[in-house]
């Protein structure tokens, strides 16, 4: 069934688990995400950013993730990843998107609050859910790029006042995690993380999270992560899953036993990371 975002995310912030969020682009993605939450009985959130948007049409997506959604037995949400303008956030709300992110985390603190109040004010009278970010991740997500040298944390004193002076349902944190694939092992900043969780009081999300070790995850989920970010692993298992069939079958030309397998091993991927966050037997 589809659902809000905040109506998912509420109910993992209560019971103290964080809910998958994966990045998808196209069919076998979305179902290899689908089929893993129908399998570990999980609540999912099926995310699009806007790179996604653009691949696929945004009425292919809400096509597409609708009719999964509708047919699904989990609760099922589907999000609007890193929207930075409101042209794509109001086309995400009248094309069905049940929650939407505005990321103006390159904002000064008082502009992002303004413009997040913006964004608040019209989702809410359409009964879609938020997600506002604070601090910036360093890495490559899409059409967003950061340089390491201009990621900052966030800082919990901020964060209180963002979300006082917002409301927002969820917030994004940078807490040492980056988009796309690290170098070296990733350093969480828990103290940072339980300080925002004990100000702020509501969903908090970790974005970047592929590469992160799964001991750093699960810690971050007890600290009070609701949310987590998932698109290089999945895209890699995708990849991985083409390579195996190319090694095996180097003259393999119809397109269902080349997305097939790869299909079964984003399933695989999302099914560990359902079980890693405590969202398995959730719905
Ligand atoms: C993410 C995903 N999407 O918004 O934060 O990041 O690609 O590092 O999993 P990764
Ligand atoms: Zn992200
Ligand atoms: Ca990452």
């Amino acid at each position: 069934m589809l659902v809000t975002g905040k109506e998912i995310l509420d109910k993992a912030h209560k019971e103290g688990y964080a809910v998958g969020a994966f990045n998808v682009n196209n069919m076998e993605i979305l179902q290899a995400v689908i089929a893993a939450a129908e399998e570990e009985r999980s609540p999912v959130i099926i995310q699009t950013s806007e790179g996604a948007i653009k691949y696929a049409g945004v009425d292919y997506l809400s096509a597409l993730v609708t009719l999964a959604a509708r047919k699904a037995t989990v609760p099922v949400a589907l999000h609007l990843d890193h929207g930075t303008s409101y042209e794509t956030i109001i086309s995400c709300i009248r094309n069905g998107w049940t929650s939407v992110m505005y990321d103006g985390s390159h904002h000064s603190l008082d502009q992002n609050i303004a413009e997040t109040n913006e964004i608040i004010k019209v989702a809410r009278a359409a009964g879609v859910s938020v997600e506002a970010e604070l601090g910036r991740l360093g890495g490559i997500e899409d059409n967003i790029s950061v340089d390491e040298k201009d990621a900052r944390f966030t800082h919990p004193d901020e964060a209180l006042k963002f979300v006082q002076q917002t409301g927002v349902d969820s917030l994004a944190v940078a807490i040492g995690t980056a988009h796309g694939k690290y170098k070296g092992v990733p350093v969480l900043d828990f103290d940072r993380l339980q300080e925002i969780k004990n100000l702020v009081n509501i969903p908090i999300v970790l974005h970047g999270a592929s590469g992160v070790p799964e001991e750093a995850i699960r810690k971050a989920c007890t600290l009070g992560v609701n949310k987590i970010n998932i698109d290089t692993d999945v895209r890699q298992a995708f990849t991985d899953g083409i390579k195996s069939v190319f090694e095996k079958t180097p003259d393999e030309f119809d397109p269902r036993k080349i997305c097939g397998p790869a299909r079964e091993e984003m399933k695989k991927v999302v099914k560990g990371k359902m079980k890693m966050f405590g969202c398995s037997g959730k719905a």
